[in-house]
């Protein structure tokens, strides 16, 4: 039986738009190949499916070129879904087209009013806690607003700090399983992860810590033959998904998909 903090029944995904090659980057590599990224983002959903869970492909967004991060829009909990606050001002309407689809599935839907601002990216929610990392997308005010409604659920969350110039806090860490995070040396060096288990990437393949826990397997970036040994050793099952084109416009697994268990 998965462990339940990893155990999901659906997940939200969204198409990359024709417009992703325009996505927000902090360092220009180039523009994603549009082919490449679309049987990436195939290979991503046949994996979730594969684990018996229900997906949901939405159409894309040719007005938002990075709606295909849907992580960013919301965040699941069993008890409902909060509709977030995207920090980045080209990414703030995508919110709201998250909302229809958020409400077929929760009763309970809350919503992130502002003045502030949140992203899914940032959150991290462990079998104990949700860690909340304040960044350049996520600030005080979007946090406290966030950890009000969380409460009311019966959720304890705990701010912390992405350390500077790193996107997300989950660019740097990520669950595989209730007590154990996969996380980089210098996001550890934070001292953010007291009490937990913690299995480092391999010098050199700090962009393997974005991964995702999906029921029985651990969908990691391909190319980190180091990183995928650790976790292989640890005894995960591991799927590896190509990245190379999302890693262009910084993003990698969790956050092209929303993730939730209901009954
Ligand atoms: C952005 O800069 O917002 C997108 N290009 C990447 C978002 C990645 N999101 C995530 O990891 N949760």
């Amino acid at each position: 039986m998965t462990d339940p903090t990893c155990h999901f029944s659906h997940a939200i995904t969204r198409q990359p738009a024709a417009s992703a090659v325009n996505g927000l980057r902090a360092h220009d590599i180039g523009a994603p190949d549009m082919a490449r990224l679309q049987a990436d983002h195939d290979a991503y959903v046949v994996a979730l499916r594969a684990t018996g869970a229900q997906v949901t492909v939405l159409p894309p967004l040719s007005g938002y070129p990075d709606a295909m991060f849907v992580e960013d829009t919301a965040l699941c909990l069993p008890q409902g879904a909060v509709i977030l606050r995207p920090g980045a001002p080209s990414r703030l309407g995508e919110a709201a087209e998250m909302a229809p689809t958020l409400a077929t599935h929760f009763t309970d839907l809350r919503r992130i009013d502002g003045p502030g601002y949140v992203e899914g990216g940032d959150i991290l929610v462990t079998g104990r806690e949700i860690l909340v990392g304040r960044s350049a997308r996520t600030d005080a005010a979007g946090v406290a607003e966030l950890a009000r409604i969380v409460a009311d659920w019966g959720h304890r969350l705990r701010e912390v700090e992405t350390p500077a110039d790193i996107l997300h806090f989950k660019t740097d860490c990520s669950l595989l399983d209730a007590e154990t995070i996969l996380t980089t040396e210098r996001l550890a060096a934070a001292g953010c992860f007291e009490g937990y288990r913690l299995i480092h990437t391999a010098e050199g393949e700090e962009a393997a810590a974005n991964t995702i826990r999906f029921n029985d397997v651990v969908l990691m970036p391909g190319g980190f033959p180091r990183t995928a040994e650790r976790l292989d050793r640890a005894g995960y099952t591991l799927v590896e998904i190509n990245n190379s084109e999302c890693a262009k416009l910084d993003g990698g697994m969790s956050c092209l998909s929303l993730r939730f268990n209901s009954a």
